[in-house]
């Protein structure tokens, strides 16, 4: 099998490109980013996939909710028309499968905001989230018109060390661990205390892309599905951290993307991914912060 992953240098692509190496061991990987493939360019997109024989792409390329709002109209063309060129490519070049990511940046106004189940109302405020409602819809558009499978799963805030976060609202919590674990002791959160949101460790997200692209299609009752490990503020990270023995403090100093926070869901219900098709997280906040502090501080 021949895979493309597009966004391969990004925060999930730099993990999941060795994850789908290790998982399929006789298939033939195509990583490509921004410098290689850019998905707003649709010939090359048809090209790419068609010269390479793919039959699975896993379609990362995106721009986040912060660096979303601070440019709509590239988030729109990256994130919109990328996935349009990459499902138009698809149906034309015969690929089986297709995996884009959405995001808990769908849910935004009218929505309950704690369990937030996976169907409800999806009025996002940000361009982000208006970029991944859209993206959703045209996921499903492809697969009833076209038989594409396209599948996708609503991440919450992403939890890694060696992908580099891309500009989200969730990566303080990133940069909260990886500057207590150089022994920089005072942090500052562009969210303020008390804004609970749903985190993922990269683990888990690795796993469940693939259990999720894995499983049979009549066990699908849904094309995007929520999922979630744990729900956290700022200052919850900050006790898990001084639990295992590293010294930080947390100052509040919100800035635009405090407004984004304050529209998503404080915790989400992935029932629905449980029972279709085994969806499982592992790692909670304890876990997720153990292993976040090992690796950054091997990083020195
Ligand atoms: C972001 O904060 O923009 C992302 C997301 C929740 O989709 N991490």
């Amino acid at each position: 099998m021949n895979i493309l992953i597009t966004g391969a240098k990004g925060q999930i692509g730099t993990e999941l490109v060795p994850f789908l190496g290790r998982s399929y061991p006789d298939s033939q990987i195509f990583s490509t980013d921004i410098d290689t493939l850019d998905v707003t360019d649709a010939s090359k997109v048809d090209q790419f996939i068609g010269d390479n024989s793919i039959s699975q792409v896993f379609h990362l390329a995106a721009l986040l909710s912060g660096v979303g709002e601070r440019s709509p109209r590239k988030t729109f063309d990256v994130n919109l028309l990328g996935s349009l060129n990459i499902l138009e490519a698809s149906r034309d070049r015969g690929v089986l499968q297709v995996f884009i990511p959405s995001s808990i940046a769908v849910f935004g106004r009218d929505y309950p905001r704690d369990n937030t189940p996976n169907d409800t109302v999806l009025r996002p405020l940000s361009m982000y989230g208006v970029t991944k409602v859209a993206g959703e819809v045209l996921h499903e558009y492809y697969t009833s018109r076209y038989g594409l499978d396209v599948r996708s799963l609503r991440f919450p805030g992403i939890l890694s060390s060696r992908g580099k976060p891309g500009g989200g609202t969730t990566d303080y919590a990133i940069h909260m661990l990886a500057q207590a674990a150089q022994g920089e002791p005072n942090f500052v959160s562009f969210l303020k205390q008390g804004t609970r949101l749903p985190f993922l460790h990269i683990d888990d997200v690795l796993e469940g892309i693939v259990t999720f692209m894995n499983a049979p299609r009549e066990h699908l009752s849904r094309r995007v599905y929520n999922v979630t490990g744990f729900s956290a503020a700022p200052e919850d990270f900050m006790f898990a951290i001084q639990k295992h023995g590293n010294p930080i403090s947390v100052t509040y100093e919100p800035d635009f993307r405090q407004a984004i926070a304050d529209q998503w869901p404080r915790s989400i219900n992935d029932t629905r991914a449980r029972k279709d098709w085994g969806w499982r997280s592992q790692l909670d906040l304890e876990e997720t912060t153990l292993r976040l502090l090992k690796d950054f501080s091997e990083d020195l």
